[in-house]
């Protein structure tokens, strides 16, 4: 190859390769399956990048590229652009975020909370220096939905989750405060639980009304009990070199593209509990579903202080200011 033809392939590829920088595939992957919270929310933001640049989005849903931990890792490494990773799994490598696991510090108010995910001062400035020495950009949280728990047998108190070997997520806090609720906290991922109740391995689990009738632990347990101890938090996430690349304009779309995708997921959820709910009852009528009274919630909220103080523990350096941030955040969003 002669010295001008080179030059011309070089150009070429040079143009070329501009092209292909500009239109790229970034692969997103989430905890759920496409039609559940989370696949909402990442068929939204896929929409939005498309409608607006030539970069297309690659979603990739639960069961298609491994456990929580590994699709967190996979976003670590670079191999994923974007992850939906649930603070119930990232407990262990950002000690804060257990926060999200004290009893009853959360309201259920959806407006409420909406206010809060997007103004927090906690969540909006001082957890994405802890996710960036993770090597994550932290793009959003938004609440997923009332956490209530299924088991084979009636909860009206503590003492009847004595013996009660009950799934939770992979957070040492989340343990806790299941231990404070008189339970056996038994930790495992996702793919586990259902086998686990159907084998009696386990007889108990908590998660959001939707996630309950999607996934059909109604099938595997017998009561659904409305302890209203916590609202589930999920967490979006960049690969941080990957985002700290990306030019202004495409940052400035992806934080357009997440901005638009949690007013679609607050929207989308607008009676979605109910619904859920009655979706259950249709499926599985003898099943019960109770809301505990506020003097049967009353021993379950006492054990909020000692998981607090247990939170001010193990919750890394940062727990007691973002406790307190998130404490004023929190009143604020509710206009005391
Ligand atoms: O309980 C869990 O592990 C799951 N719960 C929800 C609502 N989303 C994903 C997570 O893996």
């Amino acid at each position: 190859m002669t010295y001008k033809t080179l030059t011309a392939a070089s150009a070429l590829a040079l143009m070329l390769g501009a092209t292909t920088a500009s239109a790229d595939t970034w692969r997103y992957a989430f905890e759920e399956a496409m039609e559940e919270v989370q696949g909402k929310f990442a068929q939204k933001f896929k929409a939005e990048i498309e409608a607006n640049s030539d970069h297309e989005v690659q979603l990739f849903p639960f069961g298609t590229l491994g456990e929580s931990d590994s699709i967190l890792e996979q976003t670590q490494s670079g191999i994923l652009q974007f992850v939906d990773q649930s603070p119930g799994f990232t407990g262990a490598s950002i000690p804060e975020a257990q926060v999200f696991f004290v009893p009853y510090l959360l309201p259920q108010d959806t407006a409420t909370l909406a206010t809060f995910f997007k103004e927090s001062k906690a969540i909006n400035e001082m957890f994405p220096p802890l996710y960036a020495e993770q090597g994550l950009e932290l793009l959003t949280m938004f609440p997923e939905g009332e956490v209530m728990m299924t088991t084979k047998e009636p909860i009206t108190g503590p003492a009847d989750l004595d013996e009660v070997k009950f799934r939770v997520m992979t957070n040492p806090l989340l343990v806790e405060s299941y231990k404070a609720f008189g339970a056996t906290p038994t930790p495992l991922p996702w793919g586990e639980v259902y086998g686990a109740l159907q084998t009696g391995i386990i007889q108990g689990q908590e998660n959001p009304g939707f996630y309950i009738e999607s996934t059909k632990m109604y099938e595997v347990t017998d009561h659904i009990t409305r302890t209203g101890h916590n609202n589930f938090t999920t967490a979006v996430m960049a690969n941080k070199d990957f985002f700290d690349g990306l030019s202004a304009e495409d940052q400035e779309l992806v934080e357009n593209a997440i901005a638009t995708a949690f007013d679609y997921i607050i929207d989308y959820q607008d009676g979605l509990t109910e619904a859920s709910l009655a979706k259950v009852k249709e499926a599985k009528p003898e099943i019960t579903i109770t809301t505990l009274t506020e003097e049967q919630r009353a021993p379950f909220k006492e054990t909020a202080a000692s998981v607090e103080a247990t939170y001010l523990e193990i919750g890394g350096d940062q727990a007691e200011a973002i406790l307190t941030q998130l404490k004023e955040d929190l009143a604020a969003a509710q206009g005391m």
